[in-house]
């Protein structure tokens, strides 16, 4: 039992969370050790939605908005994480929703479906094929869904599938605490947040953003100011660490 007024709460909260989910084989222990890199970088941002994340949340959201076949890609560690706020976010935004694995097997696709379909996500089904240009089982995805998405929301996405899906003309956008990564550099639109911060901020921005409002975000973000904010933001906070 973690108690509430422990400085950490929030930390350690995910952690019991992502280590149960391990347990019961819908996290992989790949997906402990990212969870953990993901803890670091947050560590490093200051546990908190910066003004620049914020915004990209608001791009995101009108990104999702103004896309005619928009999917949410959720893995291990975002089903156990935020199967709320993914079932939320796919009200407000109409996406798709595709459980997409790197480390797929049958047995996890139907846990992580089943953890998504009882927190109210309409989870999309049928017979997966090998269609990205990936030789990693990512490959695998539905024609009627990633396959054909204009606009591709990844969670923790890793690097190859995020360029491989930009090959093919998408949109992509990823949350990822790690503005260094390749993913991040690759993405169209990358949200240097935590992912169960990140869901929510989108969510609520489907639900009151304009269509001009929208289309104007669209058209007039800038993915590297996003990264190099992120950047300046961690600078900024070792540079006053020991004050
Ligand atoms: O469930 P599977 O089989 O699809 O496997 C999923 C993992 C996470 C193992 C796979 O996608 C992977 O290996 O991811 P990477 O390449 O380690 O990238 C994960 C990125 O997400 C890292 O850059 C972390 O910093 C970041 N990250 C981890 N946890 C969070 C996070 N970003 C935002 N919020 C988090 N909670």
């Amino acid at each position: 039992m973690i108690p509430p007024d422990h400085p950490r709460y929030r930390s350690l909260l995910a952690r019991e969370r992502i280590a149960r989910y391990a347990a019961g084989g819908i996290v992989t222990l790949e997906g402990l050790a990212a969870h953990g890199r993901g803890e670091a970088f947050d560590y490093l941002i200051g546990e908190r939605t910066t003004e620049s994340a914020l915004l990209a949340e608001r791009t995101a959201a009108a990104l999702l908005l103004c896309a005619e076949r928009p999917v949410i890609s959720v893995n291990g560690n975002t089903a156990a994480l935020a199967a709320d706020q993914v079932a939320r976010l796919q009200q407000v935004s109409g996406a798709r929703v595709e459980v997409n694995l790197f480390h797929r097997s049958e047995e996890r696709i139907q846990k992580i479906t089943a953890l998504l379909e009882d927190a109210g996500v309409t989870v999309g089904k049928g017979r997966a094929e090998r269609l990205l240009p990936l030789s990693h089982d990512r490959a695998f995805c539905l024609r009627e869904g990633i396959y054909s998405a204009d606009t591709v929301l990844v969670p923790l996405e890793d690097g190859d599938r995020c360029s491989a899906l930009r090959t093919m003309g998408k949109t992509v956008i990823v949350i990822d605490l790690n503005p260094l990564s390749r993913t991040a550099r690759t993405a169209s639109l990358t949200i240097v947040d935590e992912l169960t911060r990140a869901l929510p901020h989108i969510t609520e921005a489907c639900g009151v953003l304009s269509r001009e409002e929208a289309l104007y975000l669209c058209s007039s973000y800038d993915n590297r100011k996003f990264l190099s904010d992120a950047l300046a933001e961690i600078q900024r906070r070792l540079a006053r660490a020991l004050d």
